[in-house]
């Protein structure tokens, strides 16, 4: 049963701290606006919560409130091109929903490990 613990049926679970900002909103190109975002993929909901994520808080304390959720089913996980944004490691997330959204990382094992993850997630028709 080992097996099992990795079967796609398991709902996917990740946490982190991620810089992210939304480019696109309802098909609408809206302003850059990078935030350092402590990051929670579960399933295949991708939440952001504001803040100097990795403590305390987060679904307790004065956060009860995930900022933003994102419905990775169906989206499109690639890495970002050159022309998105001048930094290392960005991928482009697109959601069915019309949004779009870099995330990025100086880590490319940690930035690796998400592109795998939400690919998955993204490939997933579970529901959360
Ligand atoms: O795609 P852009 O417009 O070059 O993105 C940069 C800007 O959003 C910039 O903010 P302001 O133009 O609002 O001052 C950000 O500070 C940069 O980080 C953005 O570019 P990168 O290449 O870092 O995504």
């Amino acid at each position: 049963h080992i097996v099992s613990l990795f079967s796609p049926q398991q709902p996917s679970e990740k946490c982190g701290v991620l810089n992210v900002t939304k480019i696109t909103e309802h098909g609408k190109k809206v302003r850059k606006n990078w935030t350092s975002s402590w990051t929670v993929l579960q399933g295949s909901s991708l939440l952001f919560a504001k803040g100097q994520g990795g403590g305390t808080g987060w679904f307790g304390g004065n956060q009860s409130k995930p900022e933003f959720t994102v419905d990775l089913r169906g989206a499109t996980v690639e890495w970002a091109s050159k022309d998105k944004s001048s930094k290392k490691h960005v991928i482009e997330l697109k959601t069915r929903q019309g949004t779009e959204l870099l995330i990025q990382q100086e880590s490319d094992n940690v930035i690796s490990d998400w592109y795998k993850a939400l690919t998955e997630a993204s490939e997933s028709d579970e529901a959360i």
